[in-house]
């Protein structure tokens, strides 16, 4: 994204086919893009996607948290030249964001994740895939892709699941720690719903060797069986910080460890030797009256100073919540819920928009702030809006 950036010439495109009567194809805000995946999805998967734990006070916390900073944008620099990108353990990135890990996209499009990884691809953003993808990993296609962990009870299975990620071309792992189970959410309760019991979500584990070969029928022939297997192993509520030791010892990729909410945790992380931590709630998915990522956040980056990377998810919807999560502290940001509202009603292209407009609204944001590139970013452009 330099010398003007591609945001100019997407804007310069839209108002040209304005001319001759044509409007973006998907809504542009993104909560009219989501009241449109509600009226095409199913109540209940709707639900699913869009909800939180017990009365979803996190989940508007989350959003909440953002609307207490405020940019003080500067005037009179020259701003033709932007470039957005960093690095980030082995990856170029264009600009500071990722896709983040959502499971079961098979459940929102035929394609799921296989539809988000060639827009990721197509827009330059790396994509993590979750566990609980429908597509396997060795099924998601050539663009950069980390691979999150849901870390198996079964070491057997962690193993084949990290040499998996590692053959297939995953160049970080991100450990999902926040989850030992799944938060009180009262619509799937209410609906009596969750996509991985209605055979979505579950790629990795029927292509798995080690599972495949525990069972005594193939998946084919008996998927019942198979299913009770998976969810037999596929989480442990033993796991403690000396256990992260295995995962060291078994993967040559960088170790993320997703879902940190307090500094002595992040502090826990450097001490075990993690390459880098992922500030989160969950999206509001797991304790409900937690504290909001972005609340959590300065408190923590300061905890791990220069150590690691600190990266930040929950509530990003506009290139202006980018600006602030970084100008706090995260070196990248994690897009969730916005991409799946575009792969709902749009497929490939649905997240395609998303992803191109969400990069736009960064750089014009930026550039109308007198900032060229990421490192820009600091707490000097922040106000509180209760200071
Ligand atoms: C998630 N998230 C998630 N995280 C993870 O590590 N593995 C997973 O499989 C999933 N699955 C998942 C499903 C759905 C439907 C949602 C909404 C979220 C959490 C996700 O990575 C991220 O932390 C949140 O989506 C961030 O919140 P926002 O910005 O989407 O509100
Ligand atoms: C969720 C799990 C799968 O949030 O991470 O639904």
């Amino acid at each position: 994204m330099t010398s003007g950036s591609n945001s100019g010439d997407i804007c310069n495109g839209i108002f040209r086919d304005g001319l001759l009567g044509k409007t973006p194809p998907y809504p542009t805000n993104i909560h009219d893009l989501e009241a449109l995946a509600k009226e095409q999805l199913p109540p209940e998967l709707y639900a699913y996607v869009a909800d939180g734990a017990g009365n979803n006070t996190t989940l508007r916390d989350d959003r909440r948290a953002f609307g207490r900073w405020k940019i003080i944008p500067r005037m009179m620099r020259d701003i033709t030249t932007r470039d957005h990108s960093i690095e980030l353990f082995n990856d170029h990135l264009k600009a500071p964001i990722l896709l983040a890990p959502i499971a079961c996209q098979d459940a929102v499009h035929p394609e799921g994740e296989v539809a988000v990884a060639r827009a990721a691809a197509a827009v330059g953003v790396p994509m993590v895939l979750s566990t609980v993808s429908g597509k396997s990993m060795e099924e998601v296609g050539d663009t950069p892709r980390w691979f999150q962990l849901y870390w198996p009870k079964d070491n057997a299975v962690t193993k084949s699941f990290l040499q998996r990620a590692e053959d297939a071309g995953y160049s970080a792992l991100v450990v999902t720690i926040d989850t030992k189970s799944t938060g009180w959410r009262e619509s799937d309760i209410a609906h009596a719903y969750l996509p991985h019991l209605r055979q979505k979500g579950i790629g990795n584990f029927l292509s798995d060797p080690v599972i495949r070969a525990a069972l005594d029928e193939a998946p084919e022939d008996n998927f019942r069986a198979a299913c009770a297997h998976i969810f037999a192993v596929h989480r442990d509520l033993t796991q403690e910080w000396d256990d992260l030791a295995f995962l060291r010892d078994n993967t040559n990729l960088p170790i993320v460890l997703k879902g940190i909410l307090h500094p002595d945790d992040a502090r826990e992380a450097v001490a075990q030797g993690m390459d880098g931590i992922i500030v989160s709630t969950h999206g509001g998915r797991q304790v409900d009256g937690s504290i909001a990522a972005l609340d959590a956040l300065p408190p923590i980056v300061e905890a791990v100073g220069d150590k690691m990377p600190v990266l930040f998810d929950s509530g990003i919807r506009h290139g202006a919540d980018i600006m602030k999560a970084i100008a706090l502290g995260a070196r990248a940001v994690l897009l969730g819920r916005p991409y799946i509202w575009g792969l709902a009603v749009g497929g490939e292209d649905g997240v395609r928009q998303v992803l191109e407009f969400l990069l736009a609204d960064y750089d014009i944001n930026m550039a109308q702030s007198g900032l060229t590139t990421t490192a820009q970013l600091g707490p000097d452009i922040l106000r509180r809006a209760d200071e």
